[in-house]
């Protein structure tokens, strides 16, 4: 079973008495830690010596039910902004909702939001009154991160350069137009768009998840929130501590299986299960029967179910996602939403052994 972790390499020492210190760049939580080394010193014996030290962690968290948005007034009505530094962390199972939106009656806007799974950034500060010149820039990142785990997002830009850092990802880029100053008004929301209370403005869906440590321009965010220094009337019941999910993802790599015991003296067999993968080929799950088995694949992006019983002539059943089969009623365009939850094949296939 492989599990998405934070992936970092470390360079050692050269010599026997020297020591190496490495600070984390972000705060990471974690039960286990796992050490690769992946070379070592020419002139000297292979060896590894690491300590590891911990910190007091305060987890800031607050739960966005879907509904709720922060809305941080600014202190003045127009804010004319040179620099920013914004840094928040999330989690959520949704492929879609409105992390962060601000805008200004100039057409400047910042929105950074999750649509299918991707962190997308798009920022203007302002287009020329010709329009010649265009100032949305539009700037993607990651995938699969509606998958129940931490995320951290920061976004430092000063005038038109911008660093957009997804976990351990950094990219550098310039917006486009002329202009140097991201002008809003009023305010910046967190978790939707601002005045909505809608699950829904528009095409843009509220996020739904948790959010820590949001942090914008040396503001503490959550912080404020907490002592009621920021909007948060949208939010039927603030909760500052995030609520798990009932559903655990795992992923496989390939090679890796889950397997469970079986119960002899049952019958029946009932299965069911969501999943999405980028292959259109894969062995989903297979069973031995007490005269048989039963097999589920992905076979050129269709699913199809094989339950063979050895003991009867012609027991062999195979069914294929599709029409015909009244259990498998969806039809599977894999290929083209297979990073999507969407795309899911529920199943609950009963049968006499
Ligand atoms: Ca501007």
């Amino acid at each position: 079973m492989f599990l998405p972790l934070y992936l970092q390499t470390f360079t050692g020492n050269s010599n026997t008495e020297s020591v190496v210190r490495h600070n984390l760049q972000h705060t990471i939580v974690a039960r286990f830690l796992c050490f690769i080394p992946l070379d070592w010193s020419e002139e000297g014996r292979i060896g590894l010596r690491i300590e590891i030290y911990g910190c007091s962690y305060w987890a800031d968290v607050i739960n966005f039910d879907g509904q709720g948005v922060i809305s941080y007034r600014f202190k003045m009505k127009k804010m004319k902004i040179l620099k920013d530094v914004i840094a928040l962390k999330f989690k959520t199972g949704e492929s879609d909702g409105v992390i962060l939106h601000g805008e200004g009656q100039e057409g400047d806007y910042i929105t950074l939001e999750l649509r299918r799974g991707r962190l997308l950034l798009q920022i203007n500060l302002g287009s020329n009154q010709y329009g010649s010149i265009l100032g949305h820039t539009s700037v993607s990142s990651g995938s699969l991160l509606d998958d129940h785990h931490w995320h951290w997002v920061v976004i430092e830009r000063y005038r038109r350069n911008v660093n957009f850092t997804l976990d351990q990802n950094t990219q550098h880029f310039r917006t486009n137009g002329e202009f140097d100053h991201l002008d809003l008004d009023y305010e910046l929301s967190f978790g939707g768009m601002p005045y909505s209370g809608k699950p829904i403005s528009g095409d843009r869906r509220n996020f739904k998840g948790c959010m820590e440590s949001i942090n914008y321009n040396g503001e503490n965010i959550t912080d404020l929130a907490r002592r009621k220094k920021v909007d948060t009337s949208s939010f039927r019941n603030l909760t500052f501590s995030c609520v798990e999910s009932h559903t655990f993802p795992v992923s496989f790599n390939g090679t890796s299986f889950l397997q469970l015991p079986g119960r002899r003296e049952h019958n029946m067999v009932s299965v069911s299960f969501q999943f999405r993968t980028w292959n259109s080929n894969g062995l989903l799950l297979f069973s031995a029967l007490a005269d048989g088995m039963l097999e589920l694949t992905l076979k050129d992006g269709k699913v199809a179910a094989h339950i063979s019983i050895t003991q009867q002539k012609n027991s062999r059943v195979d069914m294929m996602s599709g029409t015909d089969v009244p259990l498998l009623q969806h039809s599977f365009g894999l290929r083209h939403h297979a990073f999507m939850w969407k795309s899911v094949a529920y199943y609950n296939i009963i049968f006499p052994i």
